[in-house]
């Protein structure tokens, strides 16, 4: 039987990796397209052994020629898109480029397949930051969306494009909503791994202290490996529909912290209010967590809980990692990759 063949693009960031290990796994042929020639970026499907696997190619979202370029080269029967430029905070100073990328972006493709592919299956990477300043206490794919980043408004735009796309002109096209997934793969910049890397960093004496932002804000944080194999459960059915996808749990970023420190044997208590708040080690009495508001947004999104419940009957997915366990595992391979 012929293989499947499927284009991830966003490959070099932390899902394209998993997704791509996991689309291997299941015998497709995978074309990770990344917008770097030089393929500097490519550790993490180094890590998982993969690198030599795929079949690389590029893909820049701002240049329609590039995606209509490898839709006429490769006859796709999926499409996964998880390219973005996807770090909230970076939204604020870049808008234009943010929306670019991560709104317009949605809409090439969607042209492009339209003209060229207009059998083949689009998943496209919705976010939970769309429903930013909540209005209802636990999100579904009904809850209204009210965007609180130049980065979830392009989201929002990129989501209601698939949809009008999927009904004008009867394309597979869908939207998986997912909330916060962490990982090992997770990049540098975003709280969860800046957290992990800091903390294993001053316990190993090459770092004093670590800066943060607002340490009250609240996600629902999910294992990113999980997280992709209900991206290719939205592709394989009957219907193109979109899916929430999310633990139903949320927790601050305070809790997050205090779950590392204690994984790491930290002994620890929190002194101080708002800016003059600080994590003391009571080992030797230094702080290794104080708040800088730098790392503040001009709006926040204070708190998403997401439902899962339709993904969970329909797609028969449900998360399976607690928050404490996926402490466990990025802190264990934080340790691992040391040096
Ligand atoms: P990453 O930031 O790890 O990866 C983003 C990828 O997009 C990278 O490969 C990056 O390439 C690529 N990219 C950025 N700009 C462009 C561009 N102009 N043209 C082509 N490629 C580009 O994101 P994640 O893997 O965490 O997330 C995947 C997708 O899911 C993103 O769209 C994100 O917005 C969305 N999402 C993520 C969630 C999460 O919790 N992780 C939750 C909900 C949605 P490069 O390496 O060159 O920068
Ligand atoms: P988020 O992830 O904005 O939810 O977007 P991030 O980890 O960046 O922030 C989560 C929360 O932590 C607060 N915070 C800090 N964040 C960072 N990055 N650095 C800090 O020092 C810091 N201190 C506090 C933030 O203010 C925020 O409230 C992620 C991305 O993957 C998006 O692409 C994706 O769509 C959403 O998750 C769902």
């Amino acid at each position: 039987m012929k293989k499947k063949i499927a284009l991830i693009t966003g490959i070099s960031g932390q899902d394209g990796a998993y997704l791509a290990k996991f689309l291997l796994d299941k015998d497709y042929v995978v074309v990770g397209a990344d917008r770097r020639s030089a393929r500097a970026n490519m550790w993490r499907l180094k890590r998982l052994g993969i690198e030599n696997k795929i079949i690389t190619d590029e893909i820049e979202l701002t240049e329609p020629f590039e995606i209509s370029r490898l839709f006429k080269k490769y006859k796709f029967d999926e499409i996964y898109n998880l390219a973005a430029q996807s770090f909230v905070k970076t939204s604020f100073s870049s808008p234009l480029y943010t929306c670019n990328v991560t709104g317009l972006g949605v809409l090439r493709i969607l042209d492009a397949m339209r003209e060229l592919l207009p059998n083949a299956k689009l998943y496209q990477a919705s976010s939970s930051e769309m429903y930013g300043e909540i209005l209802e206490k636990k999100q579904n794919e009904k809850t209204p969306f009210n965007p609180r980043s130049p980065y979830a408004v392009a989201k929002v735009f990129g989501h209601f494009i698939i949809k009008n796309y999927r009904e004008s002109y009867n394309l597979f096209a869908v939207s998986g909503i997912l909330f916060n997934h962490e990982s090992p793969f997770r990049g540098e910049e975003f709280v969860t791994r800046k957290i992990t890397k800091g903390l294993v960093g001053i316990l190993n004496n090459d770092l004093n202290c670590l800066e943060l932002g607002n340490i009250y804000a609240k996600r629902d944080w999910g294992y990113a490996k999980e997280y992709v194999e209900a991206m290719w459960k939205m592709l394989q059915q009957k219907k193109p529909e979109d899916f929430v996808i999310s633990t139903g749990s949320a927790y601050s970023i305070k809790e997050f912290i205090d779950l590392s420190s204690k994984y790491l044997g930290f002994k620890t208590r929190w002194i101080g209010k708002g800016l003059n708040q600080k994590l003391i080690n009571i080992s030797n009495n230094k702080p290794i967590i104080k708040i800088n508001p730098k790392f503040f947004r001009p709006t926040e999104v204070d708190l998403l809980i997401g439902d899962s419940s339709k993904a969970q009957k329909i797609l028969k997915w449900k998360a399976k990692t607690s928050l404490k366990q996926l402490v466990k595992i990025m802190i264990d391979d934080e340790i691992k990759y040391l040096n």
